[in-house]
């Protein structure tokens, strides 16, 4: 049987902070999708600067816990994935926006593809309403993905997209330093460099995020303008300073 508690074929992050409201299911959804097709993922929560139940929901649910001394989405992220063992490492947001049943129908892809990374398109599938907003889904996304297609060759089109498996393999070899939302982009920068196999994979659908009340993290205009400089700078000192970034 593929996924023993060993050498797990799969693991499956989610970064989380004040997810209360959307955890459990998350983790559920997951769970229930992989025992389907006889597979025991290895599910890992990484929570390091919640102030509600989230840690709580985590361990009722089976989750392995993870604090990670840096906060930021990139950060809680990097070191979930280290702390995988899984030869493939899946992850979304414990928001409830990304169905994270749809990840075995990722993880099958991603084999036949032989991808090294395999991201979830939300722009070319269904985005129900209330799911993204008006500028993020027009101008943000597509403009920061169309910079990172020109500049790195590498065909992206929804670079904010969080839900990806990776071949964890690869992963410890990225030279990744941000911490932030801007991960994101630098991963995908990172990973044309490292001349990743990258294929997109069309999502289903998109939802409204679950999280009750909870303000969003995402600060648009502050976090945008981070993807910019990350994206802009890894291409100057590639380019200018000759940094290859490979290991
Ligand atoms: N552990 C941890 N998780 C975070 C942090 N910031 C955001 N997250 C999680 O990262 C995911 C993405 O954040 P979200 O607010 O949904 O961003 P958006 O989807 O870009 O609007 C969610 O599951 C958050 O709970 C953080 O500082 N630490
Ligand atoms: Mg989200």
């Amino acid at each position: 049987m593929p996924g023993t508690k060993n050498t797990p074929e799969i693991s499956i992050v989610f970064p989380c902070r004040n997810e209360q409201a959307s955890l459990a299911e998350c983790l559920e959804q997951a769970r229930q999708a992989f025992q389907q097709q006889d597979i025991q993922p290895e599910i890992i929560v990484v929570d390091n600067a919640s102030t509600d139940d989230s840690p709580k929901i985590a361990k009722t649910h089976g989750a392995k816990l993870i604090s990670c001394s840096r906060v930021g989405y990139g950060a809680a992220l990097h070191c979930g994935i280290l702390s995988a063992r899984g030869k493939w490492v899946a992850f979304c947001d414990a928001d409830g926006s990304y169905p994270a049943r749809y990840f075995p129908d990722m993880l099958k892809a991603a084999k036949e593809a032989n991808a090294d990374l395999l991201l979830a398109n939300r722009l070319h599938g269904k985005i129900l309403p209330k799911a993204m907003p008006f500028l993020n889904r027009y101008a943000g996304t597509p403009f920061l993905s169309y910079l990172i297609r020109v500049f790195f060759k590498i065909p992206v089109y929804d670079c904010n997209s969080g839900m990806r498996i990776i071949n964890r393999a690869r992963y410890v070899d990225l030279p990744l330093r941000t911490a932030g939302m801007e991960y994101a982009s630098e991963m995908l920068c990172l990973a044309a460099l490292h001349h990743w196999k990258y294929k997109e994979w069309i999502l289903p659908a998109f939802l409204p995020d679950t999280r009750g009340g909870r303000p969003p993290h995402l600060r648009r205009w502050k976090d945008g303008y981070q993807h910019l400089k990350t994206i802009l700078g890894i291409f100057f000192r590639k380019v200018f300073l000759k940094k290859s970034f490979l290991p």
